[in-house]
């Protein structure tokens, strides 16, 4: 017996993810397994066991009534958890090296950026301004990260290593040398409390959802030399409460933002995050995973899988990442 096909339902993305890109792709990988890139009027929906898919649209998978396992081509599930009709069969999402260095790279280049007044800096040259501040050492700064998984333990890592003081949050208690780590609710005020720079990298489920708001920033830190505090969210743009950041940007409880998610994406061109002073935009492109290296992962996958062995980072449905 052949081999069970492998559907390919990408939508959106760069040129780098467009449809035609992934199907030349797992043509290489997936040897011998037949590769169908969807919509295709000739294809038999029966013989689908795997669809590695990129925002297909609500009710698109339930076409295959013989689907064994879904690979999701990122890292959030939320687009898909929101897919009422999303067949019941395991739902394996991204965890790879390359995402996860790519991640850190934007959350230190961001940090860095805020701890060390680039927009103060930039601003003083654009008007041909010598007026320098005074610095402070990285360990005088804490940067808390909202979310240790994958993506989290790895930028705390990291910017404790560069020397800044790092502590985290997360819903199950968590051990990583030299960052306190907080978790659940009883924990989060404790751990805004010390916060001057907050890195949300968060999944977006319903717990979660719009956990960036006022409330939140009105506990972060505001001692410390940056002055108000910073948010950078990379997370989603569901866990934020975009009209609250504006509203905190312009009265002093927030001092600036990162962000690289937004509630509608493409940002809208009337979104006043486009020209607002204190903020930092960035088109969903914080970690642009090499696309390789993710097909070679569901390919791997997919082979062990038929040989007996586990899934790996299969999401659990019930807490929705
Ligand atoms: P993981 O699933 O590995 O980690 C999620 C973390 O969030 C875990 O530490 C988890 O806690 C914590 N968490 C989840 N729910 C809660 C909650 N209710 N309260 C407290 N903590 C909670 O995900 P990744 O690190 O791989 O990715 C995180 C997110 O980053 C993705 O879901 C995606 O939305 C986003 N992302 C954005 C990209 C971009 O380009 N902007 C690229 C890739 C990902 P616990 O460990 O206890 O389970
Ligand atoms: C992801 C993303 O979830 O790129 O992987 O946002």
């Amino acid at each position: 017996m052949g081999k069970g096909a492998l559907a390919l339902l990408v939508h959106g993305g760069t040129e780098n993810w467009s449809p035609r890109r992934w199907k030349t792709r797992f043509d290489e990988v997936c040897r011998n397994r037949p590769v169908l890139l969807l919509p295709d009027a000739s294809f038999d929906p029966a013989a689908v066991h795997y669809a590695a898919v990129w925002k297909p649209q609500p009710g698109e998978l339930a076409a295959f009534p013989h689907l064994r396992v879904i690979f999701n081509l990122g890292a959030g599930v939320d687009a898909l958890m929101a897919d009422k009709s999303l067949p019941d069969v395991p739902l394996v999402r991204v965890a790879v090296s390359d995402l996860t260095a790519r991640m850190t790279e934007y959350v230190v280049l961001h940090v860095l950026m805020h701890h060390r007044q680039e927009l103060y800096l930039r601003e003083s040259q654009r008007e041909k301004r010598w007026a320098p501040k005074s610095q402070w050492a990285a360990g005088a700064v804490t940067v808390g990260i909202m979310g240790l998984g994958t993506l989290g333990a790895d930028a705390a890592e990291v910017l404790r290593r560069i020397g800044f003081r790092v502590v985290g949050w997360s819903r199950s208690p968590k051990r990583i040398d030299g960052v306190e780590c907080f978790h659940g609710e009883a924990l989060l005020e404790p751990f805004l409390r010390q916060t001057d720079i907050l890195v949300c990298l968060l999944p977006l489920t319903p717990e979660t959802r719009h956990v960036l708001g006022r409330n939140l920033f009105a506990k972060l830190n505001r001692t410390s030399p940056i002055g108000a505090p910073v948010l950078i969210n990379a997370g989603r743009g569901g866990l934020q409460n975009e009209a609250d950041i504006l509203q905190c940007l312009d009265d002093g409880t927030l001092g600036a933002a990162s962000l690289d998610v937004y509630a509608t994406e493409p940002l809208p061109t009337d979104s006043p995050f486009w020209s607002h002073p204190k903020v930092v935009l960035t088109p969903h492109n914080a970690a642009d995973t090499d696309a390789d290296e993710i097909s070679k992962y569901v390919a791997q996958q997919i082979e062990r899988f038929e040989a007996g062995g586990a899934l790996e980072n299969i999401v659990d449905r019930g807490r929705g990442y």
